[in-house]
């Protein structure tokens, strides 16, 4: 069994060293661990640090491209170097590295597919009041949307097993956080959590740089995956009202002709039929997205088996 610590890592050569010092060498219940880094087009000595160390596997971006894009492409380097379990941690030792062995405990039992480490984020001190209620509210939106129990949703510290591993897309470009656990609970994956501990804050953070736009940013998100995974739903919901609206108008409209015949009331006429047909015709698109997303998951259980095929023939090869 191999385990592959993968690190993000966007201009971290102040903290990068003392992260990867404290990674474990070996963790209970497999025989390799590797530590692969994602350096996403890092201006200092990112890289540099990450060689000196004598890091396993470097997977490097000549510009950067954003950590949604950095995590997936840590995912597809460590399939391809065999991982049995992917853990994801952050540069500025974030997290508690000895918890690694809890965060993959569940995967090793066979009880979970990803373990999401849940920070004590009311107790962490550096956080604002404003930041704690942020993340808490967020998680809860999350834990609507995504069906699942998970406690601490913007959680960069988490396990992933391979199989899981597969089956993980990253559509946004901001982070990977929300949207890979809104899809382990719609692809019905087993999701779960175990609390981790935090060290102190060496740096500010990289991803929430002001409240607006953490909050712009994660709304957008929580919103387009929601579309992308019910497109149905939403589109017949923004239909249906349309329709039950534009026909009350109508049936007051009728009442109205014959109440009041010495009125035409055309603008509550026009109105109506104005919204019978804009409902009508969204709930045409809920059943045209309906087939798009049935093609979306033709197409992503392809790349899930074109993703297996591959990692057979690579560690064949090696
Ligand atoms: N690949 C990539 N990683 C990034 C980027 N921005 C931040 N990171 C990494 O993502 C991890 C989390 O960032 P951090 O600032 O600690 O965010 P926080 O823990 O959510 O406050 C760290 O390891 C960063 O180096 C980026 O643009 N691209
Ligand atoms: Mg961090």
């Amino acid at each position: 069994m191999k385990l592959i610590i993968q690190i993000p890592c966007y201009n971290e050569e102040k903290t990068l060293r003392l992260a990867l010092d404290e990674l474990p060498k070996t963790v209970e219940g497999f025989d390799r661990v590797e530590i692969l880094i994602i350096n996403d087009g890092s201006t200092d000595n990112t890289v540099g640090e990450a060689k000196a160390w004598g890091v396993d596997h470097l997977v490097s971006f000549t510009r950067n491209k954003g950590l949604a894009r950095g995590f997936m492409a840590g995912i597809e380097a460590s399939l391809k170097a065999g991982a049995d379990v992917i853990v994801n941690t952050d540069a500025d030792n974030q997290y508690n590295a000895k918890d690694i062995e809890k965060l993959c405990r569940p995967i090793l039992d066979g009880t979970a597919d990803m373990v999401i480490g849940e920070r004590p984020i009311n107790n962490i001190e550096h956080f604002s009041c404003i930041k704690k209620k942020l993340q808490n509210l967020g998680s809860w939106v999350v834990r609507k949307v995504s069906r699942t129990d998970i406690p601490d949703a913007p959680s960069g510290f988490r396990a992933i097993s391979r199989e899981a591993a597969y089956h993980l897309n990253v559509f946004n470009d901001y982070t990977y956080t929300l949207e890979t656990i809104i899809q382990a609970g719609r692809k019905n994956m087993a999701i779960t959590s175990v609390p981790v501990g935090v060290n102190d804050d060496l740096r500010p953070s990289r991803l929430f740089k002001s409240m607006r736009a953490y909050i712009k940013r994660s709304i957008g998100t929580i919103f387009r995956i929601g579309i992308i995974y019910e497109p149905r739903k939403f589109f017949s919901w923004i239909g249906i009202v349309s329709f039950i609206l534009g026909t009350s108008l109508g049936i007051r409209w009728i009442i109205l002709y014959f109440v009041d015949p010495l009125r035409t009331h055309i603008p509550s006429l026009i109105l109506a039929s104005i919204l019978i047909i804009m409902g009508v015709l969204v709930v045409v698109m809920a059943v045209l997205a309906d087939l798009i997303s049935v093609n979306r998951k033709i197409l992503e259980e392809n790349q899930s088996r074109l993703r297996k095929l591959e990692n057979e023939k690579y560690s064949k090869k090696s």
